[in-house]
């Protein structure tokens, strides 16, 4: 069995401990097909929060508290940075994790695409999974905000008029912890970016496409903004299952609640279900599990079953994803 998971941020990087020990116990091939809008080029290097969170998670290697990031980090450069008063100070990139970011900038640097970059990082960590980049082309994820003068970057994009401004998401995210007033995200270089070789195939050749129950706004939906995916996603011959990441009307973990909110999605397992839409109605799903809490959930023309949906260990993570696939 071939199964492919679209994934983002940690609460993706968790689900797919399971989905690999799922795939273990059957014998399946997996493909995480991952968000690259979160990336970003700071001090010179090219950090990717969402492949990083996923290799180091399956890596044995990720801080369990923090959710990203290196176990045992150290932050002698972060200090270094701070005494010369080097922007940005609200984003902090450990020393250990720091090797990470300047391997990938050479190797980028000297003509490597992003997915044979990961792949190369990828045998350090043996993460038991294919890791893929949704693309390997540009697609950065931008916050469009209400202007303000302390912002750092103001007017970055240009253009918004209407006292508007764009920041790049882990300013709206990590800085301002999503409490701007927000009027819309725009994952900017989309529209010309091309699926990572392998992701279209792996896509077309799967027994079933698994959303994780990622944030749906900024994890997943820049994922499917590179027309490819989505184009391989909704026409091809696998059934694709979600799982949802919002229980009894709250988001497990991060902030889905204050996306969802800007996109006018109620935040509810019906809400983001009916955000995907049905497969056959030209959106993504066919089946949508949910918290048992969440059974009633309606999503038209999507089947929707309930199982327990909370990560607390690997065997609970497995029995969701047993769920899922069973579903397809
Ligand atoms: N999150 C924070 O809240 N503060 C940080 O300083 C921070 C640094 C950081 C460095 C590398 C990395 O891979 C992730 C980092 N994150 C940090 C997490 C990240 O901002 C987000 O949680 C994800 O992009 C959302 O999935």
């Amino acid at each position: 069995m071939r199964i492919v998971v679209l994934t983002g941020g940690i609460g993706g990087a968790r689900f797919l401990l399971g989905v690999r020990a799922y795939a273990q116990e059957v014998g399946a091939e997996v493909t995480a097909v991952v968000n690259v809008g979160d990336d970003l080029r700071l001090h010179g290097l090219r950090v990717c929060p969402d492949l990083d969170s996923v290799m180091y998670t399956l890596g044995g290697g990720a801080d369990p508290e923090r959710g990203w990031g290196r176990t045992g980090e150290t932050w002698t450069v972060k200090e270094e940075l701070a005494a010369y008063g080097a922007e940005p100070g609200w984003f902090g990139l450990g020393d250990k994790d720091l090797a990470t970011h300047l391997v990938r900038t050479t190797m980028l640097d000297a003509g490597y695409p992003l997915h044979q970059v990961t792949e190369a990082l990828a045998t350090r960590w043996q993460p038991g999974v294919r890791l893929l980049p949704a693309t390997n082309d540009r697609l950065e994820t931008h916050v469009i905000v209400s202007a303000r003068s302390e912002l750092a970057s103001p007017a970055a994009a240009g253009g918004f008029g209407g006292g508007q401004q764009a920041i790049h998401f882990q300013e709206w995210w990590v800085r301002h912890r999503a409490q701007l007033p927000t009027h819309r995200f725009v994952f900017v270089g989309a529209e010309a970016a091309k699926p990572a070789p392998g992701v279209a195939e792996a896509i077309a050749e799967a027994d079933v496409v698994l959303i994780a129950p990622s944030n749906p706004v900024v994890s997943i939906t820049p994922i499917l903004a590179v027309a490819g995916v989505r184009e391989a996603v909704t026409t091809g011959p696998a059934p694709v299952v979600g799982v949802s990441p919002i229980i009894g009307g709250a988001p497990v973990r991060g902030m889905a609640d204050r996306c969802l909110a800007v996109v006018g999605v109620e935040c509810s397992a019906a809400g983001v279900g009916q955000l995907y839409g049905a497969r056959t109605a030209g959106g993504l799903l066919d089946g949508w599990l949910v918290a048992e809490e969440d059974a009633q959930t309606v999503v038209p023309q999507v089947t929707v079953r309930a199982a327990p949906l909370r990560m607390i260990d690997e065997a609970a993570t497995v029995a969701m994803v047993r769920a899922a696939v069973e579903m397809a």
